[in-house]
């Protein structure tokens, strides 16, 4: 592999901040330096250009079934959305079907991505359920497969949900082995009973997903969730957090010295309860779980990115089409067009976390652009096992490098992303800040609008402890 230079450009780690040259060897990067000269290097001028590390994004549900829907990107396409987005490590989920081995469900996972997948990537491992032969195969996920994370459900009952016990049993079980749990903490039982309340009354529409979804049941959840950990003294890490409540209880649980760490996502951040009020079945983009919040829990959440009661921001890129189509298995959104409860949950956005973000986070200067690496990159890694190899710019640290050019203007659509999902939640939407070039361990996977990457190069990452920074 021909040695590759970077030269000029503004170099953004989550600490520093300095112009300089990246030699690229092998993959890694070779060295740092305010001038380097090798003659035989492939050149990339990046003058003018942010110099970031390849994003890392630990929530993505690439051909993942969710009743009879199953989510429109593969692992290729979903993948290579990631890295036009500037995303080079994804670490998306193996599931664990009911009477399964969680070992199987790895083994099947990494079976299905592994020749599709265009950037690094790794799995969560869903448990839905947990006995005691489950139970013993996990220190062998964490110690000889490289998954240190586990994740349960406290929503959706009858069909992901787990118990208190089950989820105290595991936290016990990956603590001592360096694991971790990540929970979806939202009071399933109560909710199902808000949304049996709603239909009975003919309340069908998709704006009952949200008023179903009441923010305290976030906040009881996360509070049980992060009680328990305390027990089992491990650390936790609640997905996807929406709600100010839910924050209020991170934060108490942090100030205690609790191990507590939670992410959020771009929608929870850019968009609001508003979006409900769309007309006919428009609304139904915007399902999501939770669902999208009051427009005080926004300035919530950037103050808790801000001062680090919040340590990452994740997609949760689950994408079902909005319009019907015929392949397969039923994708789209329309499932639901009689009964919001059957509304496919979840929105895409793996190609937009950056971009979205530099805009309406640094540029604002609601956030510095320390910490934007910090949320987008550094951090994601170092929860879950994969840094100093992900996740910054240093000297040994693979190539996974992001050329983003902060002053360029373009317009967010549907027509232009690179994901199989038909629709996008910030359409028509004016971004200053564009991804430029990426490189993965070194190879130039996305110059412009030109692909150049390759499905079936993304390399599993065996990881080492999660929840341990
Ligand atoms: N939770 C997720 O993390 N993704 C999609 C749907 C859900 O409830
Ligand atoms: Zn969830
Ligand atoms: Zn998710
Ligand atoms: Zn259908």
């Amino acid at each position: 592999m021909t040695d590759v230079l970077i030269t000029g450009g503004r170099i953004v780690t989550a600490v520093d901040d300095y112009v300089g040259d990246i030699l690229i060897r092998d993959g890694k990067i070779e060295a740092i330096a305010r001038k380097l000269e090798v003659p035989s290097a492939q050149k990339y001028q990046a003058s003018g250009l942010l110099v970031l590390p390849g994003g890392v994004d630990v929530h993505t549900h690439m051909e993942s079934r969710q009743g009879i829907a199953e989510t429109c990107d593969t692992y290729e396409s979903g993948t290579r959305s990631a890295a036009f987005g500037g995303t080079t490590t994804i670490i998306d989920y193996a599931q664990q079907s009911k009477g399964e081995s969680a070992i199987f469900a790895l083994d099947n996972r990494l079976a299905l991505a592994e020749p599709q997948v265009c950037v690094d990537y790794s799995f969560h491992l869903i448990l839905t359920d947990i006995n005691p032969e489950v139970l013993k195969e996990l220190p062998d996920l964490i110690n000889y497969d490289g998954v240190s994370s586990f994740k349960m459900f406290m929503a959706y009952p009858d069909i992901l949900m787990v118990d208190d016990a089950s989820i105290f049993k595991t936290m016990r079980a990956v603590g001592s082995h360096g694991g971790m749990v990540n929970l979806h903490a939202e009071n399933g039982s109560v909710i199902q009973v808000l949304i049996e309340e709603a239909l009975a009354q003919g309340n069908t529409s998709p704006k009952y997903h949200a008023l179903t979804r009441p923010t305290i049941m976030e906040a009881e959840a996360t509070h049980r969730a992060i009680r328990i950990a305390e027990l089992a003294e491990i650390p936790v890490y609640i997905v996807h957090l929406s709600a100010k409540e839910a924050l209020d209880v991170v934060v108490e649980a942090r100030d205690r010295g609790i191990y507590a760490f939670a992410e959020t996502c771009p929608h929870y951040l850019f968009l609001n309860i508003e979006e409900y009020d769309k007309p006919g079945f428009e609304a139904a983009k915007y399902v999501m779980t939770p669902p999208l919040r009051e427009h005080h829990c926004q300035q919530a959440l950037w103050r808790g990115l801000k001062f680090d009661d919040l340590q990452i921001v994740a997609t949760d890129h689950c994408p079902f089409c909005f319009k019907e189509n015929s392949s397969g298995w039923h994708r789209s959104k329309q499932v639901g067009k009689e009964d919001f409860s059957k509304i496919p949950n979840g929105a895409p956005g793996v190609e937009l976390r950056l971009t979205l973000l530099y805009d309406g986070g640094v540029r604002t200067g609601k956030i510095s652009l320390n910490r934007f690496v910090q949320l987008t990159a550094t951090a994601p890694a170092k929860m879950f096992g994969l840094f100093p190899k992900k996740g910054t710019i240093a000297v040994g640290s693979d190539a996974d490098i992001v050329l983003f050019d902060p002053n360029k203007e373009h317009i967010l659509s549907a027509e232009t992303h690179h994901s199989n999902v038909d629709y996008s939640l910030f359409e028509g939407r004016f971004i200053t800040g564009k991804v430029e070039k990426v490189f993965l361990r070194g190879e130039l996977i996305v110059d412009g609008d030109r692909w150049l990457g390759n499905k079936g190069k993304g390399q599993f990452q065996k990881r080492s402890a999660s929840g341990t920074f």
